[in-house]
């Protein structure tokens, strides 16, 4: 791994270490998905090992499968329908702490999960905050009925609200489709600026066969963020 690569691990799991403080024995506590969550479900597995006791709601298969291989407890949010804490990634963090999320294809369980929680932290690398949303992709998840006319839907409402861009239905390395644990498709929308977010999600969300997208607004309640310089710790 190169040094670049070393260093952005380093400073992903210093941003998870600084999130496993605000756990405590009792929570229920939703597991984000991606690189940096990950190492925070691997920090936490060793919290569990030492006694902590606690029930994490995994936001997808693959954060359920690590989770269970590390011996974290496990339970659903229909056993835990109100969680203590989520901790998550994210792909964008916007100055308000309005997040991009869904790289990894999770947004949907993402999105409830961090719904159902009292507090949601966002732990990242310091790359992940931007003055404006939009130069990652936004990923808008569809079923996979009528994807033609949905796109056409979302192009239309998007444009309502400012944003014009290539959507690109998403793609597996090995270059079939990509489906999500629910089983949908995600299109990735090119719009390389968001100046609206809150209007972008209201006309994303009216087109039919949008299940969700990946604008998090008013969901982030910290943000812990490793640099060069240390973590800084932003809350709304
Ligand atoms: C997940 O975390 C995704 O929504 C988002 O894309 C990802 C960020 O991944 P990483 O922490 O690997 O940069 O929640």
């Amino acid at each position: 791994m190169s040094s670049a690569a070393v260093t952005a691990e380093m400073l992903k799991r210093q941003a998870a270490a600084r999130a496993l403080e605000h756990v405590r024995s009792g929570m229920k506590l939703g597991l984000g998905t991606g690189s940096t969550a990950k190492h925070f479900v691997e920090l936490l597995a060793e919290r569990v090992a030492q006694g902590l006791e606690v029930v994490g709601v995994p936001t997808s298969e693959v954060t359920r499968a690590q989770a269970e291989s590390l011996g974290v407890p496990l339970g659903t949010l229909d056993e835990y329908p109100v969680l203590d804490l989520c901790v998550d990634g994210a792909d964008e963090i916007g100055p308000d702490l309005t997040l991009v999320k869904g790289g990894g294809g999770a947004l949907l369980r993402e999105k409830i999960v961090a719904s159902a929680a009292h507090e949601m932290i966002v732990i990242a690398d310091a790359s992940k905050m931007v003055a404006q949303l939009g130069a990652f992709s936004l990923p808008i998840e569809v079923v996979d009925f009528g994807v033609a006319a949905i796109r056409r839907g979302i192009e239309r409402n998007a444009r309502a609200a400012g944003c014009q861009g290539l959507l690109t239905l998403r793609r597996r390395a090995d270059g079939h489709v990509f489906v999500t644990d629910q089983g949908h498709l995600i299109l990735d929308a090119a719009y390389g600026v968001i100046r609206e977010p809150a209007l972008l999600a209201a006309r994303l969300a009216e087109v039919p066969g949008v299940v969700e997208h990946g604008l998090f607004i008013n969901l982030a309640s910290r943000v812990i963020l490793a640099g060069a310089d240390g973590v800084t710790v932003i809350d709304r």
